[in-house]
Parts: structure tokens; sequence; C-alpha cells
């Protein structure tokens, strides 16, 4: 069994393996988030997950707050999961055919989320931001959408416009590649801007197809909802035949097991889910309005399609984390567990006399170096990043893996202890007293 111990063996074998990755795949990786090109220095390659913990290839092991940058809530290879996922792969891996896992995984997401009255199962986040995105078109017939500076909905080019998280990072918020064609019918407004929507739906509401937003953001780093921008969003889209969707990617199965929108009390048309509904397998999920899903082939005429979309392994880990979310709900031990880290590391920082704040709603939380709240892109991008990649090494030195990014949200699982918690606030402490001199 494990115990939190700081990195005492080093990091060449990563350093080694990040080489020659860096010559057969573009920058190493298979994602830029983990590139580490916001924290300097090179990524940690991973041997394997257990509970809490990951194991570097150098046989370090860190308290992870990343979690697969979220889907793994009930910890590495919890032997539920992982004993569904076996019995499924014995008996074939992917049919092209309907399975009856696929209406378990859709029956257990519409029980849990009562503004989804019917579910599509996809193969990532994206591809379900980007068909909700398509649906939203085809229902309506119109072509602008809006979404928010700092928001991340994954990659499809119509969203890839002033994204967040390692877009934001990486200085490339609007991609090369997407073209101005493309862009031209994204509307990007700030996150919080009640006054811009008011102005855009009196300009044009009868003109927008869809408004699309993390509900709680992740992605420039945890912001919290302003209520009268919620309010306001639901108000103005419902007059105006605009499709509001959530995008709870993220949040969904995290703040709650019924999403961010139960915590929050708004209802959306629809809902783009991905990460936690997976049990960490490659699936994604869109769902909401009866009416509007049925516009979706084969029931209605919005095309989308996927080889792998519902996929048995797939299918069989989301039930098995659902139900295991369902029957357990680990949601208020999180939250006490949250309460405390979050406490902890904003009172570590203050004693250090580090400019912060530290945002969060439930077992998400990010911990901002900055001397102002937080409430958009324009308020996130002025954290200072230099500070913010002195911690995260600090803390990797110490054994705890964060998030490798100021514009993240960290994330632990009902396998994190107590004791893991007290661990990770005192290596902050020693990390965070270093650099107040800075
Ligand atoms: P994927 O295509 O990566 O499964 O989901 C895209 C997505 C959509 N919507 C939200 C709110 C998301 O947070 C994401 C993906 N999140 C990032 C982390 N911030 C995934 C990490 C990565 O890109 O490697």
């Amino acid at each position: 069994m494990l115990t939190p111990a700081p990195a005492q063996f080093g990091f060449e074998k990563s350093r080694q393996a990040f080489e020659r990755a860096c010559t057969l795949m573009p920058g190493g990786v298979n994602s830029p988030a983990r590139a580490f090109g916001a924290v300097g220095g090179h990524p940690l390659f991973i041997q394997r997950g257990t509970g809490p913990f990951l194991v570097d290839i150098d046989g370090n092991h860190y308290l992870d707050y990343i979690g697969s940058w979220g889907p793994m809530i009930l910890g590495h290879a919890h032997p539920v999961v992982i004993d569904a996922i076996q019995k499924a792969a014995e008996q074939g891996t992917s049919f092209g055919a309907p399975t009856g896992r696929e209406s378990e995984l859709a029956q257990l997401i519409i029980d849990a989320i009562p503004s989804v009255e019917k579910v599509r199962l996809v193969s990532s986040g994206t591809e379900a931001t980007m068909s909700a995105i398509r649906l939203a078109r085809g229902a309506t017939g119109r072509e602008k959408i809006v979404k928010f500076a700092g928001n991340y909905h994954g990659h499809a080019d119509s969203l890839l416009v002033a994204a967040g998280s390692s877009a934001a990072n990486l200085g490339v918020p609007d991609s090369p590649g997407v073209t101005s064609g493309t862009s031209r019918d994204t509307i990007v407004l700030d996150y919080n801007d009640t006054a811009a929507i008011n102005r855009l739906f009196d300009e044009m509401g009868n003109q927008i197809a869809a408004v699309i937003l993390e509900p709680v953001v992740g992605n420039m780093g945890l912001v919290l909802p302003d209520s009268q921008f919620l309010l306001t969003l639901r108000k103005r889209t419902e007059a105006s035949g605009t499709v509001l969707i959530f995008d709870e990617v993220m949040t969904g199965f995290r703040v709650a097991y019924s999403g961010a929108q139960s915590r929050l009390g708004i209802k959306p048309d629809l809902t783009t889910l991905g990460k936690i509904v997976g049990g960490g397998l490659p699936l994604g999920a869109y769902g909401g309005r009866r009416d509007l899903m049925d516009h979706v082939l084969p029931a209605g005429k919005v095309f989308q399609a996927g080889t792998l979309s519902g996929n048995p392994l797939a299918t069989a880990a989301g039930i098995a984390t659902l139900k295991l979310l369902r029957d357990q709900s680990p949601y208020d031990y999180l939250e006490q567990q949250a309460q405390r880290l979050a406490t902890g590391l904003s009172e570590a920082a203050q004693a250090a006399g580090v400019p912060h704040r530290m945002q969060r709603m439930g077992s998400m939380m990010t911990l901002f170096f900055i001397d102002e709240d937080v409430v958009d892109w324009p308020s996130a991008a002025k954290a200072d990043r230099k500070k913010f990649a002195a911690y995260f090494w600090g803390l990797v030195r110490h054994g705890v893996y964060m998030p490798c990014s100021q514009f993240e949200a960290l994330f632990f699982s009902a396998t994190h202890t107590p004791e893991h918690i007290e661990y990770t606030i005192d290596a902050a402490k020693k990390v965070l007293a270093t650099l107040s001199a800075t």
C-alpha cells in the first residue's frame, strides 16, 4: 500500500522517454494538455495508477490531483470498474451493432439528469459538443453560436475560438487551420458578462442557434457563474428559441451526481458529457429535450455517427462507475475533503504572503496566483504563471501531482484520505514559503 513520499528517484527515465516520444509524435504527446508547456521541463511518463496515486517510470509515486483531467473520481484501477471492463472484453471489444449496455448506460444518464430525456453516446467530449452544436443548428435552421472566452469545449473547429485549457496555455486560443468562414459564425463574449448577453440578444437573438458554456468553468481555472448571468442566459435563450447547451463534460457526475445544473437550478436544453461518464475509457454523450434529440439521424435528419460509439468496454466502465456513484454517493465525503484542502492551501498561501484566490465547486478547485477574484478570461489571464510553475514543480518534488497549468482545475478522488489531504497541505506550505521570496 503506497503512502505519500517525496519524488526521490529523479526523472531521468521520463526525460529519455520524452526525448524518444518527440521523434515520433508532435510535441511528444497525444494531447497538448500533458506537454508541461505551461510549467516547463518535460512531462512525467506514468507506469500505473492505483487509488489516489500515480507511479512514474522512474519509480516515483504521487498523490494525483489531475485524475486523468476528471474521470478518475473513484480513484485509479477501481476493482469493480476493472472487473467490469475485463468481463466485457472477454466477450469481444466492438461489434458495430447495438448492445444492451448502451441502453443501460443511457438509462443511467437519463435517470441522473432530469433535463436529459434522450441521449446519444459518442467517443469523446469533443464529439459530444461538436454534435450538440450541429444538432442546435439543424433543429433551429440558424447558423450563429455563442461561446465564452476561456471556456473549452474540445477541438471542433467552430469551438476552437478563444478556447481555454491547453489552447489558452499555449497561446493558440484561435488555432491556425480554423477558417475565418468557420469562426465567423462563432460569437465570443466574456463569461459572466450579463450586459453583453442582453445587448447581443436585443440585437440578434433570433439569429442565434445555440449558446454553449461550461456552467462552472474548469478550463480557465475554476470560475463560478454569476447567478444573474445564468438566469439571463436561460431567459433570453428561451425567449428567442436559442438552444442553451451546458457543457458538463467536466462537471457532470463530478460536482454532483446530477451535474452542475442540479446545483445551479438551471435546466439547459442540451447537456454534453464526457470523462466520468466513461469511467476513464473513451466515451462522451450529448442529450436533452426529446423534441431536439429526435432531430438526430436516423430519427431525424441531423447526421452524426461513430464506429466505436457506445463501445462495449467503455459502456461497461461507465455503467460500473455511475452505479458506484449513484449507490455509494461519495459526494459528501468529497465535499468535506475539498473544504479542508481549499482552506489548507489558501491558509498556506496566506501564511507565505503569496497573493492568491482559491475558487472551488465540490472537488474541483483552483489556487490562482493573483490578487483579485477571477470571474472571466481577462481576469484569469492576469494570474502569475511563473509562480504557478514553481508551485507545480515544488509539489512534484514532494510527491504531489497537480494539474500542469494555472488554467485548469484540480480534481481528487474518493480514495484520497484525510491523511493524504494533510500531506498535500503540508507540502504546499513548504513550497509556498519558498515562493514568497520570489
Ligand atoms: P475531450 O474531447 O478531451 O474528451 O473533451 C473535450 C472537453 C469538452 N468540454 C470540456 C468542459 C472539457 O473540459 C473538455 C476536455 N478537458 C480537457 C482538460 N481541461 C481535457 C484534457 C486534454 O485536452 O488532454
